[in-house]
């Protein structure tokens, strides 16, 4: 029953999965030359396929807080060549992190399994994309937009608004055709949101679960960790994992992380005692 195909693979997800995170924007890497970055993404992906990632989670635009937006061609160069080169040399679920349609379209082409996007298909054309995949996708909830969302959001009744805004994505993308057992929900840590709104997110995954959708949650340094530990990017990972833990037992079943190794033991540790 929780089988969930992506693409020309199929993953069990009764079982915690970690999806590693790989970067392509050219910050992510210490140097510019395209060889070298296509170089360093396999070897990083290598790495988090051994410590057990289930998934390779790409993305090429970077939606922090206050970052740019990248031009569409500039992402498909960054992202396209990377997805073609995994997808050639290593048997895993490619999921690209884009809410730009061609990029969906063409990655598919290439081999990605899953559609992670931020905007959950509002772009133009970006459901209709996406059904064309024939993919399953994630729909995270964003407030704002990358430029503004840390600015003081609001909310009327959080977890309400969050659960009202993602049933109402899910009832347009299943309209457009894809299936209700494609689609994977994400409540979008650290976007538009202050420690308290991701805190209650976080402690009201069952709500979502109890609806029927595999939950996935992106919390992996960000600042609701360094904001309760006072800690910086690089002494995050303890606090990612508590987040992470506490996310498992509420019933979210794939850990979008960059510290692969470590979740993986965590998540079949604590997986192992509550099947027991
Ligand atoms: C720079 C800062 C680059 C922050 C990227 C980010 C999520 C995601 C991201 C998430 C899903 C990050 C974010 N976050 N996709 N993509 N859920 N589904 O911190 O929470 O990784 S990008």
């Amino acid at each position: 029953m929780s089988v969930m195909k992506f693409g020309d693979k199929s993953l069990d997800l009764s079982l915690p999965r970690v999806m590693g995170i790989l970067n392509v924007t050219p910050d992510s890497f210490s140097d510019g030359g395209k060889h070298n970055t296509l170089d360093a993404a396999l070897r990083q992906t290598e790495q988090m396929l051994n410590d057990g990632a289930s998934f390779i989670d790409i993305g090429g635009e970077s939606t922090r807080p206050g970052a740019v937006s990248v031009g569409e061609q500039e992402e498909l160069d960054r992202v396209l060549p990377v997805v073609e080169a995994i997808a050639k040399r290593f048997d895993t679920v490619i999921s690209v992190d884009t809410s730009t349609p061609l990029l969906m379209l063409e990655a598919q082409r290439l081999g990605a399994g899953l559609i992670n996007d931020v905007r959950a298909l509002e772009r133009d054309g970006a459901v209709e994309a996406a059904v064309k995949t024939g993919l399953p996708v994630c729909l995270m909830h964003m407030r704002g937009t990358p430029q503004d969302m840390q600015n003081a959001p609001i909310y009327d009744e959080l977890i309400a608004d969050v659960e009202r805004y993602l049933l109402d994505r899910v009832a347009v993308v299943e309209a457009a055709g894809i299936k209700r057992e494609q689609i994977m929900l994400d409540p979008g840590i650290g976007f538009g949101k202050t420690l308290h709104h991701n805190a209650s997110l976080l402690k009201q995954t069952g709500r979502f679960v109890d609806l029927g959708f595999e939950m996935l949650i992106g919390v992996s340094r960000k600042t609701m960790i360094g904001e309760i530990l006072d800690a910086s990017v690089e002494e995050r990972l303890s606090g990612t994992m508590g987040a992470n833990a506490s996310a498992y037992l509420k019933g979210a079943r794939i850990f979008r992380v960059h510290d692969v190794r470590p979740h993986v033991e965590m998540l079949k540790v604590m997986h192992h005692i509550e099947e027991s």
